[in-house]
């Protein structure tokens, strides 16, 4: 007899003996994992449609999620991609958004599970899985709050060594309404070590050389850069959301960082994550013209109850994708859609 909560293997060509992706539901955590014949992976919960797990055919993974993360949905999962919809932070309080919580309450309500693309619908050796929210699924709480008509699809695509996250908003009622939409991705930054070959000449100072280079250059988030930004204006929210331009050379973080910055590049050039001088993870976008860089840093770390390691700050960057400098206007009838692609180098 099967086991309970058995998770049942659901191939993603309808049972027909192929090297496709293999996905897979856990009803017990409602956890939906797609697994590539390459090795490459993503795991998605339900609650939030929050993509918690997002791993290379190494084996690598390429998101930050605090170790301390709520995933019963008591509250938004810290770490992964958790979606921001209607409203990006704290809510203005002249707005049809000013009941609800910061960041809206897609990333804290439960998603279905639409499935995934059949043969035909996806390049060979990737996997698309839908998920759905709209309004006549939401909790009442939330609908009280914010008392309009709205379809939700969220697609997750996975190909190797590429994730990609997409979201069609729908109006399906009579009453226009305003929205704004962000993916608030944490990237893990690796900890890892540069050696630099030590130039000394005797084999006790070589050793010693090699040690103490082996200490001073743990990488971190002193290490990391974003580039694809240069020349963007931005809203500094760490310094009275001041308007300033980004100057040339990159985004290296020595501090709470918090901007929202609005290139005027096409959102299709990327934005990189350079750790070490070396590019780690580049996003391109589609339709969403803003991107907030975040990162908590010691204190920020210390003040959040679900953020952990505590110093767990060295090795994640937020760099998300999102349209949130202003709102989106949509009337009855009216579909819009953004996306982002995350290629790992
Ligand atoms: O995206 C950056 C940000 O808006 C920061 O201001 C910080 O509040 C972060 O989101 C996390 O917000 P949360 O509501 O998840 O604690």
């Amino acid at each position: 007899m099967d086991r309970p909560n058995k998770p049942a293997a659901l191939s993603a060509t309808g049972g027909k003996p192929d090297p496709q992706a293999q996905v897979t539901i856990s009803q017990a955590s409602s956890l939906v994992t797609a697994v590539l014949p390459t090795g490459d992976s993503v795991e998605v919960l339900l609650y939030g449609a929050t993509v918690v797990s997002w791993k290379d055919a190494s084996g690598q993974e390429k998101l930050f999620v605090s170790t301390a993360a709520k995933t019963d949905g008591s509250k938004p999962v810290r770490g992964g991609i958790p979606l921001v919809f209607p409203v990006f932070g704290a809510p203005p309080k002249d707005h049809a958004t000013a009941k609800l919580p910061q960041h809206g309450f897609a990333r804290n309500s439960r998603w279905e599970f639409l499935g995934k693309a059949g043969d035909g619908e996806s390049e060979s050796g990737s996997v698309k899985l839908d998920f759905g929210l709209s309004s006549g699924q939401l909790d009442q709480a939330w609908k009280d709050k914010w008392p309009y008509d709205f379809g939700l699809v969220y697609s997750v695509t996975l190909s190797p060594g590429k994730l990609a996250t997409s979201l069609v908003v729908s109006n399906e009622g009579e009453e226009a309404f305003e929205c704004q939409v962000l993916m608030h991705t944490y990237f893990r930054v690796n900890v890892g070590f540069k050696f630099l070959f030590p130039a000394s000449s005797s084999a006790l100072s070589f050793t010693l050389d090699c040690l103490t280079n082996l200490i001073a250059l743990q990488q971190d988030i002193a290490d990391t850069k974003v580039t694809g930004l240069d020349s963007a204006s931005y809203i500094d929210k760490m310094d009275g959301a001041k308007v300033k331009t980004q100057a040339a050379g990159g985004i290296s973080l020595s501090a709470l960082t918090d901007c929202v910055y609005t290139p005027d590049t096409p959102p299709s050039d990327p934005i990189a994550i350079v750790e070490g001088g070396k590019t780690t993870l580049s996003i391109s976008r589609d339709n969403m013209a803003d991107v907030v860089v975040w990162n908590p840093w010691e204190e920020g770390a210390k003040g959040m109850g679900d953020f952990e390691p505590k110093d767990g700050w060295k090795n994640m960057i937020c760099v998300e994708a999102g349209s949130v400098r202003s709102w989106t206007k949509l009337e009855r009838g009216d579909v819009w859609e953004g996306a982002q692609t995350m290629t790992a180098s």
